[in-house]
């Protein structure tokens, strides 16, 4: 059975960057994905990147897109009840920004620029079954159209998000699952219409949580907070636009530009992390162990920064011998982890509206609190733009 050191499950943002940070240290990989390139490089997900993320893309040798195409963001906007409030990201923190680059587009680049360094990524890779990661030896087998293909490994990087097969292979016993599933979803839409503002605009409002995003200055990418069991196809455009208008209030509602709505999807809201992330020559990366609301925008950028952290551990254990961040790396990137989904459920907290009065009341204080506190905007605005890895 060919051996190779390290096989990556999923090219999703954290399979692709972990397989371009370890070709850029010298280590091959093999890189298994379920769905085909059309399908991957379709799915529309996350927009929001942390400087950290920007720089692991730019050490992986695919930051050149980014830096001439991303949207750099200063600050963004909190609507609350009808007024707007800016958030100065850059007088926050010292400088600090985001930048606003879809998540469709990574995908794009690092599986371009795997391609064209010829290293192995197999697209349709079915039945993708893990074995012997507390053995000598780990085995991953899969088919290829139809053809059984194996081969033997160092190391498996299990980063085949949520629904992968990785998590699934760990027995339950060895593992620690703390979750939270919230009670409501967001519906959202990609358009080809301009954004209401050119900075985001995070929306509290009597009807519900809004979120006007973008992927460049013609196309608007804009959530709203439904029921977890909302029927898509109650609501054609019209009701859509309707609904972001009101949320957004009287006074910038006529800011919403309407256009073609190219996309239109409804998302379930979870905290979930599942602890340890290694399990012998198994280590999980991104949405396989952990999951967070997305009104913080940190999904994408927890799948780069365990990367960074797993990545690290790899090329210490080939090019020095050193196994010491192999055993650190569930912790260090767990310290992480817990801070971001600490901040993603305080943003979904203070800006859904619940079903309990009390606590949507604490909810509103909270957030007259922070619009009047330069020491609670610093706080949101340093975990906004991303704690350091
Ligand atoms: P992914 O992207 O899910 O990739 C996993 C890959 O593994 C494949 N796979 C398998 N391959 C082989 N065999 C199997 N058995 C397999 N099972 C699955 C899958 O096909 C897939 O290609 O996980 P990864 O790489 O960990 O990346 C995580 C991010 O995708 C995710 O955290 C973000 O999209 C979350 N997120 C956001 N994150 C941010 O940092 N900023 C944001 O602004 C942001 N907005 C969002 C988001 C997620 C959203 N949705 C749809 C949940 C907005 C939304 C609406
Ligand atoms: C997005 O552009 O898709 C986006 C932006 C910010 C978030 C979540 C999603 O908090």
């Amino acid at each position: 059975m060919r051996h190779v050191p390290v096989v990556v499950v999923g090219a999703g943002p954290a399979g692709l960057l972990l397989a371009q940070l370890l070709h850029a240290g010298g280590i091959d990989c093999v890189v298994l994905e379920r769905r085909d390139r059309a399908y991957v490089e379709a799915r529309i997900r996350a927009g929001v990147l942390e400087r950290g993320t920007v720089e692991l893309l730019r050490q992986a040798g695919v930051g050149e897109r980014v830096a001439r195409e991303g949207l750099v963001h200063t600050g963004f906007w909190l609507s609350v009840g009808g007024r707007r409030h800016h958030v100065d990201l850059a007088a926050l923190t010292g400088g600090g920004a985001v930048t606003v680059y879809g998540q469709t587009e990574v995908v794009k680049d690092l599986i371009a620029a795997r391609v064209a360094l010829g290293q192995e990524l197999v697209f349709e890779a079915a039945d993708v079954a893990v074995e012997g990661f507390l053995e000598e030896r780990a085995v991953v087998r899969w088919t290829d159209g139809g053809s059984p293909r194996a081969v033997s490994c160092d190391f498996v990087a299990g980063c085949d998000g949520f629904h992968g097969v990785c998590r699934a292979s760990i027995p339950p016993e060895r593992l620690v699952v703390r979750e939270r599933v919230y009670p409501f979803a967001w519906l959202g839409i990609l358009a080809d219409a301009p954004p209401p503002s050119d900075e985001l605009v995070y929306v509290r409002s009597d009807r519900g949580f809004a979120l006007f995003s973008m992927r460049g200055p013609n196309v608007s990418r804009s959530y709203l907070q439904c029921r977890t069991d909302e029927d898509i196809a109650a609501w054609p455009d019209d009701r859509i636009w309707a609904e972001l208008r009101r949320r957004l209030g009287d006074i910038d509602a006529a800011l919403v530009h309407e256009g073609p709505v190219r996309e239109k999807s409804i998302t379930p809201m979870r905290s979930f992390v599942a602890e340890p992330l290694r399990h012998g020559r198994l280590l999980l990366a991104g949405d396989a162990a952990h999951i967070v609301p997305p009104t913080g925008a940190k999904g994408l950028n927890l799948a780069a920064s365990d990367v960074h952290y797993l990545s690290r551990a790899l090329l210490a254990h080939y090019h020095q011998g050193r196994d010491d961040l192999l055993e650190t790396y569930s912790s260090t990137a767990l310290a992480r982890v817990w801070k971001a989904q600490r901040f993603s459920w305080w943003m979904t907290s203070m800006l859904h509206l619940g079903s309990d009065p009390f606590d949507d009341r604490l909810r509103v204080a909270e957030l007259e609190y922070l619009l009047g506190s330069t020491a609670a905007r610093t706080a949101l605005a340093e975990n906004y733009v991303g704690l350091p890895f």
